[in-house]
C-alpha cells in the first residue's frame, strides 16, 4: 500500500459546462490535413487549434496554414495556460515538423548495440518483429519483463497496448528525476503535491521566494506571465540561488547560497518566523498537527548557525524572513519542479512545504490555489490482466514514500535481474541518456536486454541504442490523448493533426493499436481510429470531437479555488490536518522534522557542476530543430571571473570539464562571469549531443549529463540528486 494518499481535488461536472469556453471559439477553424497525401493541397489559410508539445505544459495554441504549408504558430487567446502567447520554444516548434534530421522510416539494428548501424524496413516488418520478440519474452519471462519508459501525454496509447499485454513497469523521468521529491514533500506536509502545471498563485503573491527555480530560463509559459504580472504590480521578490539568474535581476533580495544548503537556509527562516511570533497562528491552530515538537526543533536553527553553512549573513536571514511574514498568506514560498539535487530533496521539500505551512499560504490567495478539472470518463475498455508480481522498481518498498515508479529502479533491476528479469524495454519520448544520471549504467542495462524498442522523433543518443526504432510523427502532424487539465480555470484541451507527416512516420495511437493487433489484443481496441476514440470520450462529459476540432478548448468556468473563497480545506494526510512533525516519517525511520545535514564538498581544485535550463531549448529534445538552433547553438561553460583570471581563461576560451571519476567532457567555450559563485560552474542542460545522425546537433556545446556519473539517492522516494559531481577545468593549449 502507499502510504502517501493520492492527491484529491476538486472535480467539477459536465453540468458546469454551461459557462464554458465563452464566445472567443475560433471562428472557421478549418482542418488543414487533407484526407490522403495524393489529393490536392489545401488553398488560402488555415487556422487549426491544438496544444504545444515542446515541453509538458501544454499550452493551447493556433498553427497557421498557407496553401497547404505549415506557415507558424501562436498562443491560443482562450487558453487559460498561454492566454494567447507561446514562449520562444513553443513558437519554434514548427522547426520540429520542418528538421531535416527526423527519423522517416522504421528501422532494425544491423550490427552491434550502440552502432547507429540499420536496415530501413516496413512497419509490418517492424511491429512483427517486436511483437514476436515480446511474446517470446512473455513466455520466458511473464509480460512483467517488458517495462515502458515515456514521457509526456503520447505514450497513452503504448501504455495501454503493454498494460493489454500484461506490463506493470512503467516509468518517467519527471518523477525520480525531476519533480518527486517536491510532490512527495508537500504529500507528507499537506496530504497533496503540487501537481503540473504547479498550483501556484503567482499573480496575486506580494512576496515571491524563488529557491532555484530560475523563471524565466525556466520557461513554463504560465508561471513566467505571472511573474512577469506579480513584478509589475510590485511584489517582493527573494531570489535564493548560487547563480545570478535571470529571475534574480528582478529580485529585492538576492541570495547567492553556497550550493546544497537550502535546507540550513529554510530552518534559520523557520527559527527567526517561530521565535519572533511572525506566523499565521490562527491557521497553524486550525490546520496544525504537531507544531510544538516542530517549533522545539527548531531552537538551534539561528541565522548566526546558518551563516557559515549557506554564506548567507544574519541580518539578511532575518531581514527576509520579515518580509516573507509581512505578505502573509500571499507569500509563496516557490515549490521548485527539478527538485533532485542533493539526495536529501523530500526533506528540502519538506521544509519549502512548512515555510508556506507557516505563513498560512496553502489554500490561501497568492499562495497555492486548490486545482479543479473537468469529469471526462475514461474510453470504456475491457479490463487489463492482473499480474501476481509487485512493481520491480521498488523491492520491499525501500523507499517507502515513492509515489511513481523509480526509472533508475527499472534499470537496476535490469541489470541485476532481481527482484525479477527486465528483459525489454519501450522507450518512448525520453532521451534517458541524457535523462538518466550515470550513463554507463544506463548502456549496461541496456546490454542485458533481449528487446530493446526505442519510438522518437530524430535519432536521438537512446534511439542509438535500439534493436528497433519507430519514427513517430510529430506533436503538429498526428492527434494525442486528450488534455484534461488541472488548474486555476478547469478544461479540456485537443492535440490534432495540422499537416501531414513528411515520410512514413506515424502517431503514437496507430503504432501502438497495429502493435496490439500483432500481440492478438485487438479486444482492447473497439475503435479503429482515434477519432472514433477521442469522440466516445467527449460524447460522455456532453461535448464532441467536432466542437474541440472548431475551439481547441472547452473551459469548465472559474470555480473557487481558495479556502477563503469556500473551497474546504482539506489536507488527506494520516492526521488529517497539516504535519508539522510527521509520525509516518519517525515510523519508517526518518527524520519526523527537517533536520540539517552538511553536504559533502568536492575534491580540493574542483568545482561544483550545476545544470539549468535557457529560455529557447527544452532538454535534449530541441538542439537540432533549425528555428531553435539558429536562436541558440551550443552551450558555455559559466565559470566566475575570478577564477577564470586565476585560470588566465576569458570568454570564448575553450575548455573540457574532468569529473572526479575522470570523465572528460566534449570542448567547450568558457563565459567568464560575475554571476556564479567560485565554488562552482554551470551548464544549460541538452546539447554535447554524441549520436552521429543528429547532424545539425553533433558535438556542439558539452553535456552536463555524461559528467554526472555519481549521484544521491534520496532515501524517502528514491529520487536521483544529481549536483553531486565536481569538475576540473581543463584548458586546451
Ligand atoms: N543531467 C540532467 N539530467 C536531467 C535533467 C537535467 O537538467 N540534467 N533534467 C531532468 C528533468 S527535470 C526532466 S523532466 C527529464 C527530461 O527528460 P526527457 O523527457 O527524456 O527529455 P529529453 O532529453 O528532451 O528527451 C526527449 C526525447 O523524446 C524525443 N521526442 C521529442 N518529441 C517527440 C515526439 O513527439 N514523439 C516521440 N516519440 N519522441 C519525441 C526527443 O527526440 C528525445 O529523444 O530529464 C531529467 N534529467
Ligand atoms: N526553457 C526551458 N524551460 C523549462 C524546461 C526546459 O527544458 N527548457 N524544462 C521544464 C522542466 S521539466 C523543469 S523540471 C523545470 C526545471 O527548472 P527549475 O525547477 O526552475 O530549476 P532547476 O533546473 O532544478 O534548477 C536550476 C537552477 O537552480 C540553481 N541551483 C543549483 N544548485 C542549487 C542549490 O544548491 N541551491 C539553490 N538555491 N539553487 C541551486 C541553478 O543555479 C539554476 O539557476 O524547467 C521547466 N522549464
Ligand atoms: S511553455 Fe513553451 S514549449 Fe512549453 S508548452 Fe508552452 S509554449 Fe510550448
Ligand atoms: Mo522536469
Amino acid at each position: 500500500m502507499d502510504p502517501l494518499s493520492r492527491r484529491r481535488f476538486l472535480k467539477i461536472s459536465s453540468a458546469t459546462l454551461g459557462l464554458a469556453a465563452g464566445g472567443g471559439a475560433l471562428a472557421g477553424a478549418a482542418r488543414a490535413v487533407s484526407s490522403s497525401a495524393a489529393s490536392t493541397p489545401p488553398t488560402g489559410l488555415q487556422k487549426v487549434p491544438t496544444f504545444c508539445d515542446i515541453c509538458f505544459w501544454k499550452c493551447g495554441a493556433i498553427a497557421y496554414v498557407r496553401d497547404g504549408e505549415l506557415w507558424k504558430i501562436e498562443g491560443n487567446p482562450d487558453d487559460p495556460l498561454s492566454r494567447g502567447r507561446l514562449c520562444p520554444r513553443g513558437t519554434g516548434g514548427i522547426g520540429a515538423h520542418r528538421d531535416a534530421d527526423r527519423l522517416r522510416t522504421p528501422l532494425i539494428r544491423r550490427r552491434n548495440r550502440g552502432d547507429e548501424e540499420w536496415a530501413a524496413v516496413t512497419w509490418d516488418e517492424a511491429l512483427g518483429h517486436v511483437a514476436e520478440k515480446m511474446q517470446a519474452i512473455k513466455s520466458r519471462h511473464g509480460p512483467e519483463a517488458v517495462a515502458l519508459f515515456s514521457h509526456g501525454i503520447g505514450g497513452n496509447f503504448l501504455k495501454h497496448t503493454l498494460r493489454a499485454y500484461g506490463a506493470i513497469n512503467f516509468a518517467a523521468p519527471s518523477f525520480a528525476q525531476c519533480r518527486g521529491p517536491r510532490d512527495v514533500g508537500f504529500h507528507l506536509t499537506f496530504g497533496d503535491g503540487v501537481s503540473s502545471p504547479e498550483r501556484t498563485d503567482i499573480r496575486n503573491a506580494r512576496c515571491l521566494v524563488l529557491i532555484g527555480s530560475h523563471l524565466g530560463e525556466n520557461m513554463h509559459n504560465t508561471q513566467v506571465q505571472e511573474f512577469a504580472d506579480a513584478v509589475g504590480n510590485g511584489a517582493t521578490v527573494i531570489v535564493v540561488d548560487p547563480r545570478f539568474s535571470i529571475a534574480a535581476g528582478k529580485a529585492k533580495h538576492y541570495l547567492p547560497i553556497k550550493p546544497g544548503t537550502d535546507l540550513a537556509l529554510l530552518l534559520a527562516w523557520m527559527h527567526v518566523i517561530v521565535s519572533e511570533k511572525l506566523y499565521d497562528q490562527d491557521y497553524v491552530a486550525q490546520h496544525g498537527f504537531g507544531f510544538e515538537q516542530f517549533a522545539a526543533s527548531l531552537v538551534g536553527y539561528t541565522p548566526e548557525w546558518a551563516y557559515p553553512e549557506t554564506g548567507i549573513q544574519p541580518e539578511v536571514i532575518r531581514e527576509t524572513a520579515r518580509e516573507m511574514a509581512r505578505y502573509r498568506p500571499a507569500t509563496l514560498v516557490h515549490p521548485g519542479r527539478h527538485a533532485t539535487w542533493y539526495g536529501d530533496d523530500a526533506q528540502r521539500s519538506r521544509g519549502i512545504a512548512l515555510l508556506n505551512a507557516l505563513l498560512g499560504s496553502w489554500g490561501r490567495k497568492g499562495g497555492f490555489y486548490v486545482p479543479a478539472s473537468m469529469d471526462v470518463p475514461e474510453y470504456p475498455y475491457p479490463p487489463y490482466p492482473t499480474s501476481e508480481k509487485p512493481q520491480v522498481d521498488n523491492p520491499g518498498g525501500r523507499y517507502p514514500f515513492a509515489l511513481e515508479a523509480i526509472t533508475t529502479g527499472i534499470r537496476e533491476a535490469t541489470v541485476t535481474g532481481q527482484p525479477y528479469p527486465v528483459k525489454g524495454w519501450f522507450v518512448y519520448a525520453t532521451n534517458l541518456i541524457h535523462a538518466l544520471p550515470n550513463e554507463a549504467e544506463t548502456i549496461r542495462a541496456i546490454q542485458n536486454l533481449d528487446l530493446m524498442v526505442v519510438v522518437d522523433v530524430i535519432p536521438s543518443e537512446i534511439a542509438g541504442w535500439a534493436d528497433v526504432v519507430l519514427p513517430e510523427s510529430v506533436y503538429l502532424e498526428r492527434y494525442d490523448d486528450l488534455n484534461v487539465e488541472w488548474f486555476r480555470e478547469p478544461f479540456i484541451a485537443l492535440r490534432q493533426p495540422v499537416v501531414e507527416s513528411p515520410h512514413d512516420q506515424k502517431p503514437n495511437w496507430w503504432i501502438a493499436r497495429e502493435l496490439a493487433l500483432k500481440l492478438g489484443l485487438g479486444t482492447y481496441y473497439p475503435w479503429r481510429h482515434v477519432e472514433e476514440y477521442l469522440d466516445t470520450r467527449l460524447k460522455g462529459a456532453g461535448l464532441s470531437l467536432a466542437e474541440l476540432k472548431t475551439k481547441g478548448i472547452v473551459g469548465g468556468g472559474t470555480p473557487p479555488v481558495f479556502f477563503d473563497e469556500g473551497v474546504a480545506p482539506e489536507f488527506p494526510t494520516p492526521s488529517g490536518k497539516i504535519e508539522f512533525y510527521s509520525l509516518q516519517l519517525q515510523e519508517k525511520g526518518f527524520d519526523p522534522v527537517p533536520r540539517y545535514k552538511k553536504p559533502p564538498e568536492g575534491p580540493p581544485g574542483t568545482f561544483r557542476l550545476l545544470y539549468g535550463r535557457a529560455p529557447v531549448h527544452s532538454f535534449s529534445r530541441t538542439q537540432t530543430n533549425p528555428i531553435l538552433h539558429d536562436m541558440m547553438s551550443e552551450n558555455a561553460v559559466w565559470v566566475n571571473a575570478d577564477v577564470a583570471v586565476r585560470y588566465g581563461l576569458k570568454t570564448g576560451d575553450v575548455v573540457r570539464l574532468k569529473n572526479q571519476d575522470g570523465v572528460v567532457s566534449r570542448p567547450v567555450k568558457v563565459l567568464a562571469t560575475e554571476r556564479i559563485r567560485p565554488d562552482c560552474v554551470y551548464l544549460v542542460h541538452g546539447f554535447g549531443h554524441t549520436a552521429t545522425r543528429l547532424r545539425r546537433a553533433y558535438g556542439k556545446g558539452a553535456s552536463d549529463a555524461q559528467l554526472i556519473t555519481r549521484y544521491e539517492t534520496d532515501p524517502l522516494m528514491g529520487g536521483t540528486g544529481m549536483n553531486v559531481n565536481f569538475v576540473s577545468l581543463e584548458v586546451e593549449s
